[in-house]
């Protein structure tokens, strides 16, 4: 009974726990591959959110970071879009482009922010891969912004009119799980958000679940140890009583009295007392 209650209390917690997990890293690398921002020192860097490398800290989208790298971070994971989304880019399946269109709702998403923010006008060519497939790249400033309810995770997004690409910049798709990016920017810089499919890397932090789940076992199993002694002792009053009842048989007779019936006797109200033993001591005492 006791057991079933913490089963009870615990498993509640221990879905909490996995639904509450923090999502972990599913941008999984990026490189600066030429233009004037790897002559400048620009290379590829995964922010975690919160960062602190923008001014101000935890801040996108406006002349926040002004450094030839290029950016990237995961926004909101695993997420089931309600509404359909319009999208600059759809994925092909196959590891090219379909051209714009919607993706519908319904669709699980995992989202993604990568951007180039220079101090000046800057060019760079680079490529950012993803631990899932893409299904769609959003590059204007209009998708961008509506879709920014996938963000889901603390950062404050600036929305210039500009934030999105411009004539010349290209973003594609360059492989099922890679997209290239070949643009200049300056003020206030260049912003795509990239959606994958579901991301394993994301259904993660299985350390805190373990540990509820594994103090959970402990209390368990200590129920079980306190169980185990009273189950004995109750087991040693049984053959004790039963015992005490086959002494009291014999010695109110003769020892020739002392027959198989006797015996068979005391047999039986152990059986009794064991099947009954609240009734068996009423029948002593009373
Ligand atoms: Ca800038
Ligand atoms: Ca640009
Ligand atoms: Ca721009």
């Amino acid at each position: 009974m006791l057991t079933g209650e913490i089963v009870r209390i615990l498993f509640p917690l221990f879905a909490l726990c996995l639904m509450s997990m923090e999502s972990v890293a599913t941008i999984e690398s990026g490189e600066v591959l030429g233009g004037e921002s790897l002559a400048e020192g620009g290379s590829f860097i995964k922010l975690e959110v919160p960062f602190d490398e923008s001014d101000p800290d935890n801040t996108v989208g406006d002349d926040t970071f002004q450094n030839p790298n290029l950016y990237g971070f995961d926004e909101g994971q695993n997420i089931e879009i309600t509404i359909d989304i319009a999208v600059d880019i759809l994925a092909d399946g196959s590891g090219g482009e379909a051209g714009s269109g919607i993706l519908p709702a319904g669709t699980t998403v995992a989202s993604h922010y990568v951007f180039f923010d220079p101090a000046g006008t800057t060019s760079q060519f680079g490529t950012v891969s993803f631990d899932s497939d893409i299904l769609a790249v959003l590059t204007s400033t209009e998708t961008l912004e509506a879709s920014d309810f996938l963000i889901n995770n603390g950062v404050n997004y600036l929305n210039p009119s500009l934030r999105g690409l411009e004539s010349g910049d290209v973003v594609s798709i360059s492989g099922l799980r890679d997209i290239t990016v070949d643009w200049v920017a300056s003020t206030p810089g260049d912003y795509v958000r990239v959606l994958t499919e579901f991301s394993p890397g994301a259904v993660v932090p299985l350390p805190p679940a373990i540990w509820l789940f594994s103090a959970g076992c402990m209390v368990l199993a200590g129920v079980g140890r306190r169980s185990r002694p009273q189950a004995e002792q109750a087991r040693r009053d049984q053959r004790s009583a039963g015992s005490t009842a086959l002494r009291s048989s014999v010695s109110s007779r003769s020892p020739s009295a002392l027959s198989r019936s006797a015996l068979m006797a005391g047999s039986a109200a152990r059986s009794k007392w064991s099947r009954n033993p609240a009734a068996w001591a009423c029948a002593r005492a009373c």
